[in-house]
């Protein structure tokens, strides 16, 4: 029964079915969720289902096989379930993997790519700090301060904005000199990575998670 509930819930993860009034009156996340806890599966089992069905879209979305839409629909229904689970996360009877701060780098206001990346990561099981768009390098340091052992992401859409992900990630590597960095972004390459020192750059949301736990691995 319990497996039951959960392959439902991957799959309504996965296809974006939030809750009964957008479901067409089907049960979405939302009720499958609290219908789980209610019944007394695991909160963690609950969340391995959630993350399931998004990692499911995050590989179609890599493949080219699902698009934006369907992506901030999975996000959206992840979300729904993601409610019913925070009393847990708040007790530490579920843990995170970790916390990932990120941000779009100053000069720079493109966010609809870097905030699939957030929702896909958060959709993976770590805590996620948005600093939003045009993010100037105090307030990554800032940020960074105040959770020890996070790892910051960092996004450019601009081929002019590129070089201000460097200043950011030596402003924060003066002050934390072993904080794992990862870049991503349309004109971001392998490459350029490398010559600015980052711990890695991911082309798309599903490969910035495996990055991340490679990292933390
Ligand atoms: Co802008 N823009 N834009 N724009 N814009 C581009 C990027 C551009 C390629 C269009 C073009 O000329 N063909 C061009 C850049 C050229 C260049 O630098 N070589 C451009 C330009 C020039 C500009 C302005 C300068 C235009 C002007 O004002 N003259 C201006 C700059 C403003 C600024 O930032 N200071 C500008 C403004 C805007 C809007 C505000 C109108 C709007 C942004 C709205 C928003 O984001 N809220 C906008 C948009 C929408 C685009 C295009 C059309 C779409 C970008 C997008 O959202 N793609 C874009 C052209 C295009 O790409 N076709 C363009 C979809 C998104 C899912 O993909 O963002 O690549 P993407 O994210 C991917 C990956 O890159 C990766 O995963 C994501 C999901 O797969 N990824 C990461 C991203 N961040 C990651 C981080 C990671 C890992 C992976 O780890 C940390």
């Amino acid at each position: 029964m319990n497996e039951e509930l959960l392959s439902k819930l991957s799959e309504l993860t996965e296809a974006g079915k939030i809750n009964k009034a957008l479901a067409k009156g089907q049960d979405g996340v939302d009720e499958v969720t609290k219908q789980a806890l209610d019944e007394g599966v695991a909160p963690d089992a609950v969340l391995e289902a959630l993350v399931k069905g998004m990692s499911a879209i995050g590989e179609k979305f890599a493949q080219g096989k699902a698009f934006v839409p369907n992506m901030l629909l999975a996000a959206r229904a992840m979300n729904a379930g993601m409610a019913h689970l925070k009393p847990f996360f708040s007790s530490g009877q579920v843990k995170r993997k970790g916390t990932f701060i990120i941000g779009t780098v100053f000069g720079d206001l493109h966010d609809i790519g870097k905030n699939l990346v957030a929702m896909m990561v958060e959709g993976s099981g770590w805590e996620v700090i948005d600093l939003g768009v045009d993010v100037k390098p105090e307030k990554f340091i800032n940020a960074v301060s105040q959770h020890p052992g996070c790892v910051v992401g960092l996004s450019a859409l601009l081929t002019t904005t590129m070089g201000n992900m460097e200043v950011v990630l030596k402003s924060l590597r003066e002050k934390y000199p072993t904080l794992k960095i990862i870049i991503g972004g349309a004109p971001i390459s392998q490459n350029f990575a490398e010559t600015i020192g980052a711990n890695g750059f991911a082309t798309n949301p599903q490969g910035a998670v495996e990055l991340l736990n490679e990292l933390v691995a």
